[in-house]
């Protein structure tokens, strides 16, 4: 989300580093079975990665077990190749391949995630678990970052409104606090300021209760059938469809119920473009950028790439409720 103005001089290095990504991101989603991805490149001679090491193993997804969604047919999703190598995950460097390409080694069993906070009965969940304990089903959702592109995922996982129920909150519970893995030896945007986007990690979210407790949040364990991939959130992330996409934390350890609003990681790095509500809004531009419309990122080729008018709450309407009342250009 930092604007990033290479001077001249650097220009054909960072054109270097591109092409040697593209490779390598191309490489990595040949090894997860996307063959067709080779064809992007026929070209192009095959060459070294720039970062080496392209016999490691990639990050492995597991088949999953759900009930499918019917919205299916109706929906045209965005290509599962593009879902999976065009990410925001800080933590894994600031580019968009970056998370593909810095990724695959995480591992992500075991795994612990803690209800906690204020309620009756506080949990942890393991590994296992987080695709045992609730019913799994698959949620066709748009996708709109902040940055003014979007995608159609195909998610699969659990409403984030059974967790909270199971851990009987208490009435004194206003607001959800998410907490993304801290673990800079796996992670190495959080080794330094400069390498993660100057986010003060570990990256934290919030919603409010009634937002959280809605029926569209979501907590994910998946996309495309199967779990999710490293550069996606693995093994957990969080998915509300009407906020821009910096809400929806990835990786997430833990889910504290409090009565403060918590601080928000983007929030806290610059306050005056990244508020706590974020919800999408074509009427409220960022300072930097008109949020009226975005590049929907939908077919295979290079090219396919529309411009499409964002629709308020990302056009899930049936959550205007939450906000009755509320100046929605002071609380972005
Ligand atoms: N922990 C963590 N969660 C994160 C981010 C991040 O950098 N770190 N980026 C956010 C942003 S800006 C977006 S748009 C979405 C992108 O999700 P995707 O890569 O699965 O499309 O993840 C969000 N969750
Ligand atoms: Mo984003």
């Amino acid at each position: 989300m930092l604007i990033k103005t290479p001077k001249a001089s650097v220009i054909s290095e960072s054109q270097v580093t591109d092409e040697s990504a593209y490779n390598r991101r191309r490489d990595i989603i040949k090894s997860m079975g996307f063959v067709g991805a080779s064809a992007l490149l026929s070209s192009t001679p095959a060459r070294a990665s720039f970062f080496g090491n392209d016999d490691a193993e990639t990050f492995k997804t597991e088949k999953l077990n759900f009930s499918a969604s019917s919205k299916k047919a109706a929906t045209k999703l965005t290509p599962e190749e593009k879902i999976i190598s065009h990410n925001n995950f800080y933590e894994f460097g600031t580019g968009k391949s970056d998370p593909v390409e810095n990724a695959q080694q995480f591992k992500v069993n075991p795994w612990r995630l803690s209800i906690e906070g204020l309620a009756e009965k506080p949990f942890t969940l393991d590994y296992d678990d987080l695709f045992k304990q609730f019913p799994l089903e698959e949620r066709i959702y748009r996708l709109r970052c902040v940055e003014a592109w979007s995608m159609v995922v195909p998610w699969i996982g659990f409403s984030l409104a059974s967790l909270i129920k199971k851990a009987k909150p208490l009435s004194s519970a206003k607001y959800v606090a998410f907490e993304t893995l801290y673990d800079p030896e796996q992670m190495p945007g959080q080794r330094s300021r400069f390498a993660g986007g100057g986010i003060n990690y570990p990256y934290i979210e919030g919603l409010r209760i009634d937002e959280a407790m809605h029926p569209l949040t979501l907590l994910s364990v998946g996309l495309y059938g199967k779990t999710l991939p490293a550069q996606n959130g693995a093994p957990i992330r969080l998915v509300v469809p009407w906020k821009y996409g910096f809400k929806s934390i990835k990786s997430i350890t833990r889910i504290r119920l409090t009565d403060k609003r918590p601080p928000t990681s983007w929030n806290q790095l610059a306050a005056n473009e990244y508020g706590f509500y974020a919800n999408v809004n074509p009427n409220v531009d960022h300072p930097r950028w008109s949020q009226a419309s975005e590049r929907r990122i939908s077919g295979a080729g290079l090219f396919s790439r529309n411009r499409i008018d964002t629709k308020m709450f990302n056009g899930y309407e049936e959550v205007a409720a939450l906000y009755q009342g509320m100046d929605l250009r002071k609380h972005f």
